[in-house]
């Protein structure tokens, strides 16, 4: 019998056919048409590898070798600690590749029941600078662009994303609408495959994204392209913006980025000759220490303009994981409640009255990325490796063993993390369980269970849901399915009506997925206080670390296409899954002349946190002044540094200044 699922990797959330054999694209699915790229095609490989954590284990000490031991054992310990801790001392560390149902129950059990605040996620890494730019420019978390809109819209501008390695399937739609005349301009410090298909590639200096937004936003004001009409009826402090724009030194904006005047016109002619814009963003701009400033210079082009919430046009934050988004609609991070809520009294007045608790604490918990100094003494991580891939990790790791108990929860033995923990707790992956998932564009998607699951692995809500009911909480925690839990979390989302989840069925998605929001951007709706949209008037601050004479090059991090994260799912041995070579460092020409380095030499590349040992790889599509690394390089942490955008706290992963030595 064919079974119809999605696939679990990245944000663009493919539908797929498995026939008990092998996994095909599912032709009839509406976002990839029948297209899949290798990590979806692979997805059962992975499941079938000899590294599957498939027992509890456990261990007093992380010098000490990790015994096989129960689930009761382990879930007693864990719930003893929880007990005797204060509620300020528990840390949860979730991750943007939980199924909505995991989510849901993690963040009940934490937020609600245990009180603490402390839920993050590791897309706090990710889209949290996107986040909190959304909410505050559109009132909303909220992205109001779809990617069936290329084909309506005449310009792509892609800045800061590699789409061509990142969301494979969706570069391929945009060659599609290419086809059909879509022109597309890409922004970025590496000529990257994505860059091989621009109309024009704009070699921008690493960090300075905001000069050129502001530059682009300032010649709008001053050529008034402005629409007036759409400014006067939907947008706040245009005169404020157009004031503190007469007063920027353009000039010196311009040399910032490192694009020439005759690269900034041949920008200015295609954006001025073209009607429906789309201008579509990733980790370029959302791992900075202003990355929500960027989002928010970027968002300002389109609220001068008039071109969002309009077909074909719109700032478009696209997500990176296969569910970040519906950890956003769950409340998965700690500076959210539940369902779009904060932590005003009204809104905790409804969630504890929906959970029927008492324990909601009114602050904000601690982000992923100030969980590990807040001496915390118990961190349940699950579905994710902050020990890869949290900046400084040489940082990390020293305050990872302070720690007196980490659970993870994991599908692999493999994770940089499992060095450091108590507890490992053997986790059902994809394919052997289901639930739903908010892919980039707000579509929820149903995964199906394929397979049986292995003998001693258990769902991760199944996990949390045995830790409630050991902490005691029976009642509220007494699900038997998937199923269950989507279909209170939908109850709930009405207390939020926006989020009109409850307009489809756990059934209706196992057959079609279903798209939430579409009615706020038909009504034209923003979300604010006066339901204006908000112009910001921001300015590159220069916060990023400098280089030097000792450290010379700015480190650009990033994916590779067929390779996830870490690679517990997709490092496998070459038999299983091709590959390109992972071990390897971009290096300029030039600079490889200068070192006196050939392609394949061994290099050690050197920050003030740390170093590392990799393979030089020379080639002209890095420029004189930056190198690069794939994050699939698991040791890339120990050379970033933990700066943080002071409103989102998501990492500068992609500014960090290094050297590069022969070895
Ligand atoms: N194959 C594969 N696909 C994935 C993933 C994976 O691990 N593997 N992970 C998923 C996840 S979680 C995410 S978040 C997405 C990420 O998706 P992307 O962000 O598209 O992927 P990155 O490779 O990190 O690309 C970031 C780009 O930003 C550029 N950049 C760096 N600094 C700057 C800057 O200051 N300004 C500008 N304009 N550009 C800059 C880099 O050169 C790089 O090309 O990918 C998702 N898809
Ligand atoms: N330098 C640098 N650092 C970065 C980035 C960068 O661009 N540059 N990007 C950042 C971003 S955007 C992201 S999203 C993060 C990603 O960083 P991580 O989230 O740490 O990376 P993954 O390897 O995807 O980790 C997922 C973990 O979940 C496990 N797992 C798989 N399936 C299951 C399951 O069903 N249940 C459970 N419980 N576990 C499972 C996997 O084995 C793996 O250990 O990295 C961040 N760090
Ligand atoms: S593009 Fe993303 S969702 Fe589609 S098959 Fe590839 S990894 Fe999976
Ligand atoms: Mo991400």
């Amino acid at each position: 019998m064919l079974i119809k699922s999605v696939c679990g990797y990245c944000g663009v959330g493919c539908g797929l056919e498995f026939d008990k054999e092998k996994l095909i694209g599912d032709v009839s699915y509406p976002i990839n048409e029948g297209k899949l790229c290798s990590k979806g095609v692979s997805e059962l490989i992975s499941i079938q590898t000899p590294s599957r954590l498939l027992r509890p284990y456990i261990r007093s000490n992380i010098n000490n070798e990790y015994k096989i031991t129960t689930w009761e054992n382990t879930i007693k310990t864990i719930a003893h600690k929880i007990k005797n801790t204060s509620k300020d001392k528990i840390g949860f560390y979730l991750s943007g590749q939980l199924l909505t149902e995991d989510y849901y129950i993690a963040n009940k059990l934490g937020k609600g029941f245990i009180g603490t605040n402390n839920v993050d996620t590791n897309s706090r890494t990710c889209m949290s600078s996107a986040v909190v730019a959304y909410k505050k420019s559109l009132g909303i978390d909220y992205v109001p662009v779809r990617m069936d809109d290329v084909f309506k819209a005449n310009l792509l501008i892609l800045i800061g994303a590699n789409t061509a390695e990142a969301h494979v399937v969706f570069h391929n739609r945009i060659k599609k609408a290419q086809k059909m005349g879509l022109k597309v301009i890409v922004i970025d410090p590496r000529f990257t495959d994505t860059a091989k298909i621009a109309d024009l590639y704009l070699p921008i200096k690493a960090g300075s994204d905001i000069d050129f937004l502001n530059l682009v936003s300032k010649r709008i004001i001053d050529e008034d392209l402005v629409n007036h009409e759409f400014v006067e009826k939907y947008v706040n402090n245009f005169d404020l913006l157009k004031n503190k724009f007469k007063r920027v030194a353009t000039t010196k904006m311009l040399k910032r980025t490192g694009l020439s005047e005759e690269q900034f016109e041949a920008f200015w002619q295609i954006f001025k000759e073209n009607e429906n814009i789309i201008s579509a963003w990733t980790m370029g701009l959302n791992q900075s220490v202003q990355g929500v400033d960027k989002n928010l210079a970027l968002i300002n082009i389109h609220l001068l303009t008039g071109k969002i919430y309009k077909e074909g046009n719109g700032p478009f934050s696209l997500t990176g994981q296969p569910n970040a988004m519906g950890g956003r609609e769950v409340g998965g991070l700690s500076t959210m409640l539940a369902v779009h809520f904060g932590f005003d009294k009204e809104s905790i007045k409804k969630v504890s009255k929906f959970w029927n608790t008492n324990k909601i604490d009114d602050k904000a918990g601690l982000t992923a990325t100030q969980m590990l100094e807040a001496n915390l003494d118990i961190l349940i991580i699950c579905h994710t490796d902050p020990v890869y891939h949290l900046p400084n990790r040489n940082k990390t790791e020293e305050l990872m063993k302070k720690i007196p108990l980490v659970v993870e929860i994991n599908a692999y033995e493999n994770s940089e993390t499992s060095n450091f923990a108590h507890i490992k707790l053997p986790a059902a992956p994809w394919g052997e369980k289901e639930g739903t998932q908010t892919n980039l564009d707000r579509t929820i998607t149903k995964q199906e269970k394929l397979t049986r699951t292995s003998i001693d692995c258990k769902s991760d809500w199944e996990i949390f849901q045995l830790l409630a009911q050991e902490l005691g909480y029976k009642e509220a925690f007494n699900f038997s399915s998937p199923k269950e839990i989507f279909e209170e979390f939908q109850e709930m989302t009405k207390l939020n009506p926006h989020l009109n989840i409850y307009d489809t069925s756990y059934e209706k998605l196992a057959i079609e997925p279903f798209i939430w929001g579409e009615d706020i951007r038909k009504n034209m709706q923003f979300f604010t206080k006066d339901n204006k949209a908000n112009l910001f008037f921001v300015e590159n601050k220069l916060l990023s670390e400098k280089t030097s004479l000792k450290f010379p090059f700015i480190l650009l991090t990033g994916r590779t296409r067929d390779q996830w994260h870490s690679g517990t799912k997709t490092n496998l041995p070459r038999t299983l899954l091709k590959y390109k070579e992972l071990n390897f460092c971009e290096i300029n020409p030039i600079n490889a002349k200068n070192l006196g380095i050939q392609d394949g030499d061994e290099i050690k590349v050197i920050s003030r946190r740390g170093e590392l040992i990799t393979k030089v790889l020379i080639t002209d599509a890095i420029k004189e002044d930056t190198i690069f690394i794939p994050i699939s390089n698991r040791e890339i942490n120990y050379l970033t540094n933990d700066l943080y955008d002071k409103e989102s706290l998501q990492p500068d992963y992609n500014h960090s200044a290094v050297r590069v030595e022969r070895v």
